[in-house]
């Protein structure tokens, strides 16, 4: 069975890909399936945007689709950026532009806590839904720091793994992850579901 993933980053296709082919699952692109839409994400939820997303793919295709929405909350702003995350600089801005306005938002406050949440909608083709979220705990640095991953990492200080998001290895993100755990509560309930059939 196809999943169509509702998303234009290939290293989201990826990552669920290799979660999900143990399954029996062929793990394809929006683009890979010939659809090319451009859903405008307008709830104010996580889970409302990921509902959109997955619900517009949906209607132009007869595979399960799968669709993530993600951002950073963070405490001392009142969850902000949240929803608005990858808009928080404005359209077109950089994930530095984005830093930028963040460290200076955040430059007086003493209050660094902060979670990557990531809701995911799963619709299976005759239209059954799953929702499934994840989170991950952390404080927002000073500065910086690191090289890897993309968006908010370099600013991102796991509580878990002891250093930020940058500085860890994809596999070891990944494990932890705001992604990583509402991927593997699907995964859960895809084989639950898999192995009543
Ligand atoms: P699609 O909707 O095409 O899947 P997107 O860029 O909108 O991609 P998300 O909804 O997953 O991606 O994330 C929104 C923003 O939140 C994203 O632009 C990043 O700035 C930030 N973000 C999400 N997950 C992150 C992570 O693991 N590390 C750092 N920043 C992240």
């Amino acid at each position: 069975m196809n999943i169509v993933v509702a998303t234009k980053n290939k290293n989201k296709v990826l990552e669920i890909s290799k979660l999900f082919a143990p399954l029996g699952f062929n793990v394809i692109s929006q683009e890979d399936a010939g659809i090319d839409v451009d859903v405008e994400e307008t709830g104010d939820t996580f889970a409302k945007n990921a509902l959109i997303k997955a619900r517009a793919v949906a209607m132009l295709c007869d595979d399960c689709v799968l669709a993530d929405d993600s951002g950073l909350c963070v405490e001392a702003l009142d969850g902000r950026p949240g929803v608005y995350s990858a808009r928080y600089a404005g359209e077109g801005a950089t994930d530095m532009e984005r830093i930028e306005k963040l460290l200076l938002e955040m430059q007086d406050k003493a209050n660094r806590k902060a979670k990557f949440v990531t809701n995911i909608a799963f619709i299976f083709p005759d239209g059954h839904e799953i929702l499934t979220q994840g989170e991950v705990w952390g404080k927002i640095l000073r500065e910086p720091v690191g090289n890897n991953g993309f968006g908010y990492d370099p600013v991102f200080y796991s509580d878990e793994l002891e250093k930020s998001f940058a500085q860890a290895e994809m596999d070891e993100k990944n494990a932890i992850s705001h992604r990583g755990r509402a991927l593997s509560a699907l995964y859960d309930e895809l084989k639950e579901f898999i192995e009543k059939k």
